[in-house]
């Protein structure tokens, strides 16, 4: 039978005694013993009743237990969804009804909270701890190390990862295994990627970054990896004399460059450092260089789109670009209207096309349309230049997006809410510098003629609902947005207005 990205990332280890893992404990997890836990849970898995082409929603801590659960989807067909941790229960009832997962995978600590969102969406709940205990894995104690892989092939799904919208609505990004593997495959190649590197991994196990880019990418070339809980910088440090590699988001590397700990003696012999998800700011990356003699490989990507571009392994990373198409991709920068490219060094809108893009958001076909051209092309939202050697740059974005510490915040779904509250007019959410995040969350309100809106008030509805991640650090009082005369509201006026808000 074949499992296209089954046969590809897991088969070939399933009889490998070498080390997958290396914990914080000290401890160490091989592949042997991995893909037998997940073999395992596999069995849980269709126990439950799930079979190829279902979700199975996953809101738990990073551990190997968690990434157990990616493999044991992926050799049962069943479609991995993988949510941000800090999430709010609200957030995960939506992710789970639209989605229709029929599994809910949740940490201990909040099944009482998600017992009600698992039964009136109709999934089952089961838990996850960050120890690895709970009552999934106590469900696959017992069970068979061997499972019948489920047969899928290279356009069938194997996972949704939900991106918010525009419209405040969050879409299911369909990834297919073509998408991932073919993905993975470039990368390990064009960043050198072998059996003797050792990736030092400090990215959350729910996004593209952390997952696909860093796990599939260990998997398919046989590394191991330092898989530690979550980012800090004593770890990281700690851990950086037994890695060769790393990959985080710009506040990784700003962080490490506050500590004088942090030297080129500790890094000499590192192969690689990777950054993404976020701009990195040339300062960082000049910064790097004079501090270590390394310079960081930044790359460009999306979730419906995996990795887009990179600069080069061999030749000049170049400083505030995202480099070039990776092998495969196409990418071109086109005029926002027409999708007609632009000339040579022209601002446009960055389109892609390749293996790597999505199959379109689950049970949204028009959004799908929307965001794509008649020839396939897939319209990213951020706005970039090719210069004269063909790099690119990427100069805004078309999306109305906040990046903070590599997470995404739409504004439009921070307003809906502040424009709810008591004495509240109308409402506008912007992004402005913030020195560890890039950028932080503003939220700008307007009160009802009259009235006095209460900021702690507002803040705790908001609490209620969204991730703290996306919550305002500051809310300002305005009579009124500034408008143009279409009566848009002008948000780069605000930005302005605003821009030390969270200078620190
Ligand atoms: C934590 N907080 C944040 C963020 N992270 N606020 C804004 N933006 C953030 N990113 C807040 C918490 O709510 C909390 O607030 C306070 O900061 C401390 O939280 P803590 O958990 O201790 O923070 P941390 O551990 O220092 O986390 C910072 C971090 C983390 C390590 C930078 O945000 C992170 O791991 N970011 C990586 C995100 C990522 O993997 N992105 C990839 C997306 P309070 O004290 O008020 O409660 S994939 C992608 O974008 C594409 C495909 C790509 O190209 O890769
Ligand atoms: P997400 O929707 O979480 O996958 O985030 C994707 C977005 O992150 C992209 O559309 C870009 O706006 C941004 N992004 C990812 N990598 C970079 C980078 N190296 N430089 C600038 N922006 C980036």
């Amino acid at each position: 039978m074949a499992n296209k990205l089954y046969d590809a990332l897991f088969a070939p280890h399933e009889n490998n005694t070498g080390t997958f893992l290396h914990l914080k404990d000290g401890g160490q997890v091989t592949y042997e013993a991995f893909l037998r836990l997940a073999a395992q849970f596999a069995n849980v898995i269709t126990d439950m009743g799930l079979v190829a082409g279902d979700r199975l929603a996953v809101q738990v801590a990073k551990s190997p237990e968690a990434l157990a659960v990616y493999a044991a989807c992926v050799r049962s067909g069943v479609i991995f969804l993988p949510l941000n941790t800090a999430y709010t229960p609200v957030e995960v009832d939506y992710f789970v009804g639209n989605s229709g997962a029929k599994l809910v995978l949740c940490d201990g600590a909040s099944a009482d909270a998600l017992a009600q969102v698992a039964a009136q969406n109709e999934a089952a709940l089961m838990t996850l701890d960050a120890d690895g205990s709970g009552s999934f894995a106590e469900a696959a104690q017992g069970k068979p190390t061997d499972f019948a892989t489920a047969e899928r092939d290279g356009g069938d799904l194997a996972a949704f990862l939900y991106t918010s919208g525009t419209t405040g609505r969050s879409k299911g990004a369909m990834l297919t295994q073509d998408n991932l593997l073919s993905n993975a495959r470039t990368l390990v190649g064009y960043w050198r990627f072998t059996s003797d590197d050792v990736l030092l991994h400090a990215l959350p196990i729910f996004h593209t970054h952390g997952l696909f880019v860093a796990m599939n990418v260990s998997l398919l070339s046989g590394c191991s990896v330092i898989f530690l809980p979550a980012f800090n910088v004593d770890d990281l440090i700690g851990n950086m004399p037994d890695a060769t590699t790393m990959m985080g988001v710009p506040t990784f590397y700003t962080r490490l460059l506050d500590d004088p700990r942090f030297t080129g003696e500790l890094t000499g012999h590192m192969r690689l450092f990777v950054s993404g998800s976020a701009p990195l700011l040339a300062e960082t990356h000049e910064a790097f260089e004079a501090r270590t003699g390394h310079r960081i490989l930044e790359r460009y990507g999306m979730t419906e789109t995996n990795m887009n571009t990179s600069n080069p392994y061999d030749g000049e990373r170049r400083a505030g670009t995202v480099g070039f198409p990776l092998p495969g991709v196409e990418v071109r920068v086109a005029e926002p209207d027409s999708g007609i490219e632009v000339a040579a060094g022209d601002i446009g809108v960055i389109e892609v096309r390749g293996p790597n893009v999505f199959k379109g958001y689950w049970q949204m076909p028009e959004k799908t349309r929307e965001e794509f051209r008649d020839d396939g092309f897939f319209i990213t939202g951020d706005l970039g230049r090719l210069d004269e050697d063909g790099y690119i740059h990427i100069v805004g974005r078309q999306k109305d997006l906040i990046i903070s510490g590599g997470y995404n915040i739409y504004p439009k779904e921070i307003e809906l809410i502040l424009d709810e509250q008591d004495g509240v007019l109308e409402s506008a959410v912007i992004g402005v510098p913030h020195p560890d995040f890039g950028e932080g969350v503003v939220g700008v309100i307007v009160p009802q003629p009259g009235k006095t809106p209460d900021p702690d008030a507002i803040m705790a509805a908001i609490n209620g609902e969204v991730a703290r991640f996306k919550q305002p650090k500051k809310l300002v009082m305005l009579d009124e947005l500034p408008r143009n005369t279409m009566g848009k509201v002008q948000k780069n006026a605000l930005r302005d207005q605003f821009s030390d808000l969270l200078a620190g």
